[in-house]
């Protein structure tokens, strides 16, 4: 019995052939007042690439707002998408924040019908959104407002237009007004209305701009990423020979133990992680360095005289503050680049400073105690990674290393100014945000065969992985089963302090069921990785790594 009110308290209706219909044609004035909103938001976004293309891609309206919204987060939301996301954390807030848009943009297509004045407003207010986004990047300056004002003045124009459109095809009463008298009309509820000429007119004029957005949009789109391309450079760029090239690596630092992860990490599998919504592209022509502050002789030198310096290659092992126990931001490689003691002293460094201050081109600032870039280590300024020029998601073309820090006190990609300054004078982005100004590793080790709950057979079975204390060197690993005695594990062969180094421990007699395995190294000054577990924030995780396996 269709049309039949079951609402509680309320007096049966009579059957009322004509209700189907009028549920059909309000959800038609819906579908077509959102369709206004989406056409009219998809009209803002296209315009706001297109100038982009111009203005420079972090300008754009919706990547601003992104990069904004990174920088707002508030520290443990940030730790969540790291930990739940990744790598992928990124696509997962453009994500969100185009189905945002969408959602807003059917709201505001709902407005707009009924009061095309409230709905403009709306696109004014999303273009002031993306104006303000777009000038908190610290790489800002008066062109990056143009694409949110292209962005919000379209999309309002485009709006009352085709409001405009929508009120002549479909008047925009309220839902409930009575649909016309059913009396005269012969056809049956459920049958089609014909198409009236305004409403093919309307259909035609959003289909149209909706079109229309996506070409422009994907111009813009194709324009920005060949204004900005710098592959080809990248492919040009010659690395001089090192210098001082590293002594080859022994074999033996790898126990030849299948499962365990290579002793260097391959640069594709290298972890990322930055604040980089899209990756700056820097030009090498264009790039300089300035070195300034606390100095006596301020610097700027161009990509040219530093590949012009003496090159050095070092191992070392880079991790990250966030990675929590047992986690996968951390990876060895071979870096060459031009020595940044050197280039410090020739700059004259004044007394009293105490910290050292990268910057990027993304706007990122990242401090390092500066006692310890002098104190003999070999931190570097790299222009390669494993033989190849800088991968531009790890820097390209200039990025600090400095063994026995974080990389968020230590590793500034997209490096284009160092400033030497005091901790009392300057706090950088990290430390802003709650983080320990310091950043020294802290020891870590883990167990990477067997995998976690693996099924092992019973007998002798081979536990091994990796364990690191950048720049103070790993001195042993301990093993242990279901929480008994410590076994002492193998190392494998020591290729200095500021590399890890892999383990393995053969398990004697280990029976059927299922058991937990623990890991801890201490550290050459004898430290002993502490059990009690810490989040990475504020300082870096702590805490003994574990993993169950089911022996058969
Ligand atoms: N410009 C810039 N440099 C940066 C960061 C960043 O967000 N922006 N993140 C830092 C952090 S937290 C780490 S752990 C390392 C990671 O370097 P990778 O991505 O090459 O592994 O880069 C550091 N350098
Ligand atoms: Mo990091």
């Amino acid at each position: 019995m269709v049309g039949v009110s079951s609402e509680p308290g309320q007096a049966p209706a009579t059957p009322d052939a004509s209700r189907p219909r009028r549920l059909r044609a309000s959800a038609v004035r819906a579908a077509g007042a959102a369709a206004v909103g989406v056409a009219a938001a998809a009209s803002a976004i296209a315009l706001g690439e297109l100038v982009s293309a111009f203005t420079g891609p972090a300008g754009a309206p919706a990547l601003a707002v992104g990069s904004a919204a990174i920088d707002l987060t508030p520290t443990p939301l940030k730790e969540y998408a790291v930990r739940t996301f990744g790598t992928n954390d990124k696509p997962v807030l453009l994500g969100g924040i185009y189905l945002t848009l969408t959602a807003l943009a059917v709201l505001a297509g709902l407005i707009a019908v009924r009061r095309p004045r409230a709905g403009a407003a709306m696109f004014a207010v999303f273009g002031g959104v993306g104006a303000w986004a777009a000038m908190s990047r610290s790489t800002s300056g008066p062109a990056y407002l143009l694409p949110s004002l292209a962005a919000g003045l379209g999309g309002a124009a485009v709006l009352v237009l085709l409001a405009g459109r929508y009120r002549r095809a479909l008047p925009a009463g309220p839902p409930s007004a009575p649909a016309p008298a059913p009396a005269a009309d012969p056809a049956p509820a459920d049958a089609p209305e014909p198409v009236r000429p305004d409403r093919r007119q309307f259909l035609v004029a959003t289909g149209g701009t909706v079109a229309v957005a996506a070409a422009v949009g994907w111009a813009g789109r194709s324009l920005s990423q060949s204004r900005n391309d710098i592959s080809a450079a990248r492919r040009a760029v010659r690395i001089p020979p090192p210098a001082r090239p590293a002594t080859a690596l022994p074999a033996a630092v790898h126990p030849g133990i299948p499962g365990l992860s290579p002793f260097v990490t391959p640069n594709a599998d290298f972890y990322r992680v930055d604040t980089a919504l899209t990756l700056p592209k820097i030009d090498p022509d264009r790039w300089s360095l300035r070195v300034h502050g606390l100095v006596d002789r301020p610097l700027l030198i161009s990509f040219d005289e530093l590949l012009r310096l003496p090159l050095e290659e070092l191992d070392h092992t880079m991790s990250c503050v966030s990675n929590e126990v047992g986690g996968p931001y951390v990876g060895t490689t071979r870096w060459l680049g031009a020595a940044l003691p050197a280039l410090l002293r020739s700059a004259g460094v004044r007394a009293g400073a105490d910290q050292l201050v990268g910057r990027s081109q993304d706007g990122m600032s990242i401090g390092t105690p500066l006692e310890s870039v002098l104190d003999g280590r070999r931190a570097l300024l790299a222009v390669a990674m494993n033989g190849e020029t800088l991968p531009v998601a790890h820097g390209f073309p200039c990025r600090t290393v400095v063994p026995g820090f974080y990389g968020y006190t230590s590793a500034t990609k997209w490096l284009t100014e160092l400033e030497v300054t005091t901790f009392a004078r300057y706090d950088p982005y990290w430390v802003r945000r709650g983080w320990d100004r310091t950043g020294a590793v802290r020891t870590a080790s883990r167990i990477e065969v067997p995998a976690g709950f693996a099924r092992v057979p019973a007998g002798t079975v081979t536990v091994a992985g990796t364990a690191w204390a950048t720049h103070r060197g790993v001195a042993a690993v301990e093993v242990r089963v279901d929480d008994g005695p410590w076994a002492e594990a193998t190392l494998a062969a020591d290729a200095g302090p500021d590399l890890w180094r892999q383990w393995s421990w053969d398990w004697p007699g280990a029976r059927p069921g299922t058991h937990t395995l623990q890991v801890r190294a201490t550290d050459t000054t004898g430290a002993v990785q502490p059990e009690a577990r810490a989040a990475p924030f504020p300082s870096g995780s702590t805490g003994w790594h574990s993993t169950v396996v089911t022996v058969v």
